[in-house]
């Protein structure tokens, strides 16, 4: 095991280096890219981040993709991007199958680590991969996992106005993520439909997330579920070339059969005692990147929508009811998370500005040795719901305990 590392001190920028070396090059690995590329233009960061690396198994594809996106270096080894003196930080865009034996040998070899969601495919590798980052804190590494949506403008901002009381007690939480890329019983089988690919279909997709943001703004834990799955179409076309999951560039070749959930329902219990519906789809003909949540609390609630993403509704029950209401909080303004970089006041965010804050923000991590989140350790207690969802739904919709992380 070597020591951790050191970013490398004196760049252009006059500020120490981070070598950034990336796993995976397909949509995440541009979305990851575009993060890294633009932080250190936008924000203030202590550390220069660098793209040393960027790997794929196609070296020709990896090239073309390194110049277009900006990385120094194109490698076809994940091994030997980990292993490379320029990176320090290694960060995984590959799916889920890979999550976990790349982020074990990264840490191992003493470099930080940004891990795509879901963390793995499985409780066990997500234990595993939440133990070796907890022991390589001990040595100084930092480990985090991207659920991009927590760095929205406005999912911070509700956040924040959740830690501040200003809605009380939660009673009710209600969040929704629906696609429909899946609707069309003739889109290809890609990766993403394959469990020893993609370790579930829908649920680990897109409730990863939905479950990550529910636990982020209300501040606890999921302890328990009740849940309902299904697979509408159980057999597709095999792609022919390479894909991104979405899109079958190549065309067809055969049929498979699908081992996933095209969607997942289910409920969920709070510690507080708080209550919650989640639904993810890929089956919600028209929704593309539909993203949903409210938070209903004694005394005020909070709505957020992806496709009206740089505004959060709020409702203040304390004012008098006579013009008491939900009303539109545009989150423009330089008070707002993440926005005093930005543009003037008044001009609005988009979907790639999430990864760009989560670059800043794992880059202030790294430069003060503080632990980033989501942690490793969230990113787990996301992966223990969606065991336990699983589950419940495989012995048709019982009550099903979640241990809390510590
Ligand atoms: C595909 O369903 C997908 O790209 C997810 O994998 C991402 O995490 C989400 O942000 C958008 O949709």
């Amino acid at each position: 095991m070597t020591q951790p590392h050191q970013p490398h001190q004196g760049d252009e920028a006059g500020k120490p280096r981070l070598g950034v070396g990336m796993v995976g090059y397909a949509f995440m690995g541009a979305a990851h890219s575009q993060g890294w590329r633009t932080a250190g233009r936008v924000f203030d960061l202590p550390l220069n981040p660098v793209l040393a690396a960027v790997c794929g198994r196609d070296a020709g594809a990896v090239r073309a993709m390194a110049d277009r996106h900006g990385w120094a270096a194109a490698e076809t080894d994940w091994r030997a991007l980990i292993a490379r003196d320029d990176v320090d930080l290694v960060d995984i865009c590959t799916p889920g199958d890979s999550h976990a034996e790349i982020a074990l040998a990264a840490l191992a070899a003493g470099k930080h680590v940004l891990c795509e969601k879901p963390l793995a495919n499985t409780v066990e590798e997500a234990e595993a991969m939440a133990a070796a980052a907890a022991a390589a804190r001990e040595r100084g590494q930092l480990a985090m996992v991207g659920f991009n949506y927590r760095r929205v403008p406005a999912t911070a901002l509700a956040r924040r106005m959740v830690a501040e009381d200003r809605i009380g007690a939660l009673r009710h939480v209600r969040v929704t993520y629906l696609q429909d890329w899946l609707v069309d019983p003739e889109a290809p089988l890609t990766w993403r439909l394959r469990k020893e690919l993609a370790g579930s279909g829908a649920l680990g997709d897109l409730g990863a997330h939905i479950v990550d943001l529910a636990q982020y703004l209300a501040g606890e834990p999921v302890v328990g579920v009740s849940a309902l799955t299904e697979t509408f179409v159980r057999e597709r076309p095999l792609p022919a070339g390479a894909s991104s999951g979405l899109t079958n560039p190549g065309g067809s070749e055969g049929r498979g059969a699908v081992t996933v959930d095209d969607a997942a329902l289910f409920t969920g219990r709070f510690a507080s005692g708080a209550i919650a519906s989640f639904e993810a789809t890929r089956f919600a003909t028209g929704r593309k990147n539909s993203l949903r949540i409210e938070l209903n609390g004694e005394r005020g609630s909070l709505a957020f929508d992806l496709e009206r993403l740089n505004e959060l509704s709020y409702h203040d029950a304390t004012e008098p009811d006579a013009h008491a209401g939900f009303r539109r909080i545009l989150v423009t303004e330089p008070d707002h998370p993440y926005l005093e970089a930005w543009w003037p006041p008044g001009h609005g965010l988009g979907y790639e500005h999430t990864f760009v804050h989560q670059a800043r923000d794992l880059v202030h991590a790294v430069a003060s040795g503080t632990v980033p989140e989501p942690s490793f350790a969230d990113g787990l207690q996301v992966q223990r719901v969606l065991a336990a969802v699983e589950e419940s739904a495989g012995r048709n919709s019982v009550y099903t305990p979640v241990a809390p992380v510590d």
